[in-house]
């Protein structure tokens, strides 16, 4: 046994794994056996040499033209936004649609070591991200009247503490049947001198996550694609954890790709300035593809149209609608077929002494896919405009930085909020804080039924 697994780290030059073997207790020994023996070494050795397709983002962005899109306030040749929304909630009525949520990365940047979904974020109410988006699904699901299954991708390192949170917090009021996790796969980090891939102790390799394209995989391994089809959903709304404003389930943006026969729909914003950290939405080739904010570079970022508007203004939201039939598709091809991004990271290790090393520089490789990579290879792939104002309050940095931050994802949850109050007539005291529930409102036309104009709110609120 053995000397087969030597036989293998040999033949791909990853001996170094095994380097402190005999070090280790049986069991421990054993752990890292499996660890080892999980990794995909053809792929890895693959990747370590570059014979993946090397991307030149400079030539890729000077071929990238911005995408068809149904713009707002722009009316669409083919279809209007009530037909649009028509063909949403029937769909939602039909049971039809599912929630996929990714919570597998740590609010590293945010400097909170909880999963990111726990992060309180209600301005009033102090729900976590995790209750206001629950909250907004059962709102949806008494609506509709029918349950909108919620999977939720965890990764090793969020899993254990995303389903213990759940479990104590009555799992966010949604049903048992409801809700579902399933955990993402990992990759190993390497040694960007010379490939090794890096122990992070002596019994365990470094491993991180495989990147939110890591989900096409771990839908399929874990059952979930075909407990979805068994279920009669037909369509996933994917969004990310870490935006409180998501407008899951948005009818309108589900009616669109159904009407468009779309496989994957991606609802976009218009960026707010050239380098704004969102993905950009363009067409190449008459394909609709996502170029990653770290990978344009400044000057295409920067170029404007006659009217001063940025030329590529489409910034990604990583909201999208996706066909469950597509993501089969892609899930039965060998390797799905996505590409893996590199990213040079500080990465803590032992050193051939044993010894643990706390790098101050990246030393590290670790390859990532990406979601959005699915887009030039869905038929039909349709990019919709929505209002930052409404859908998009990214929770990315910790208070004091300049963008991203809770407290401005706060302060956008409450002008919105107060703006769907007013314009039904209440009247708020100024610096006054009111926060709406989805249960008691769950957008401005719900708030126009609720108060009939006879609101005054002179404290802070949670309408709930
Ligand atoms: C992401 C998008 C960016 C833009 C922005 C909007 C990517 C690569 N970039 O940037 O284009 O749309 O969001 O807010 O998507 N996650 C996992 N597993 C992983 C890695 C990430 O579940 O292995 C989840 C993570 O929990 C989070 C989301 O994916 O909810 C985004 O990850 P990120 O914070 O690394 O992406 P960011 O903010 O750089």
């Amino acid at each position: 046994m053995t000397d087969s697994l030597l036989a293998l780290l040999k033949h791909y030059g990853q001996t170094q794994l095994w380097q402190f073997a005999d070090q280790l207790t049986p069991e421990r020994r054993d752990n890292l056996r499996q660890q080892i023996e999980a990794i995909d070494f053809p792929q890895l050795t693959n990747l370590v040499a570059g014979n993946d397709k090397a991307v030149d983002w400079h030539a890729v962005a000077a071929a990238a033209s911005p995408p068809p899109a149904v713009r707002l306030g722009q009316p669409d040749t083919h279809y209007s936004i009530s037909d649009a929304r028509q063909a949403g909630v029937q769909a939602l009525r039909d049971g039809q649609v599912a929630m996929l949520l990714v919570a597998g990365g740590q609010g590293t940047r945010l400097g909170f070591d909880l999963p990111k979904g726990m992060f309180p974020i209600g301005p009033v109410s102090g729900r976590s991200l995790f209750q206001m988006l629950c909250d907004r699904l059962s709102a949806m699901s008494r609506r509709y009247g029918a349950d909108i299954p919620l999977y939720i991708m965890t990764s090793p390192a969020t899993d254990a503490a995303t389903r213990d949170y759940f479990a104590k917090e009555d799992r966010c009021g949604l049903n048992a049947d409801q809700l579902h996790f399933f955990c993402q796969g990992q990759m190993p980090a390497v040694d960007s001198a010379n490939g090794h891939v890096l122990l992070a102790a002596k019994d365990e390799v470094a491993l991180s996550p495989d990147g939110h394209g890591g989900i096409v995989a771990a839908l399929k391994k874990s059952g979930s694609l075909d407990d979805a089809r068994q279920r009669g959903v037909k369509l996933f709304y994917y969004a990310q954890i870490d935006n409180p404003l998501a407008e899951l389930c948005d009818p309108a943006l589900i009616g669109y790709h159904l009407l468009a026969h779309s496989e994957l729909t991606t609802q976009v914003v218009r960026k707010r300035f050239a380098k704004e950290k969102v993905g950009n939405v363009v067409s190449i080739d008459g394909k609709v593809q996502i170029i990653e904010y770290s990978d344009l570079p400044d000057d295409i970022a920067q170029q404007t149209t006659p009217d001063g508007d940025l030329r590529l203004w489409a910034g990604n939201i990583a909201i999208h609608v996706f066909d469950l039939a597509f993501l089969e598709k892609v899930a039965n091809q060998a390797d799905s077929g996505l590409p893996f991004h590199r990213a040079s990271k500080k990465v803590p290790h032992v050193d051939d002494q044993g010894q643990l090393v706390s790098p101050t520089e990246p030393n590290a490789t670790k390859f990532e896919r990406f979601v959005f990579d699915l887009l030039p290879m869905a038929n039909n792939a349709l990019v919709v405009e929505s209002d930052a104002a409404r859908v998009f309050a990214p929770v990315k940095n910790a208070d004091g930085a300049a963008v991203d931050t809770p407290e401005l994802a706060k302060a956008a949850i409450l002008k919105l909020h107060r703006n769907w109050l007013e314009a039904a007539g209440a009247r708020i005291d100024e610096g006054v804080r009111v926060e709406i529930h989805p249960g008691w409102a769950l957008d401005e036309l719900e708030v126009q039924e609720k108060i009939h104009g006879d609101l005054h709110l002179t404290t802070d609120t949670f309408l709930m």
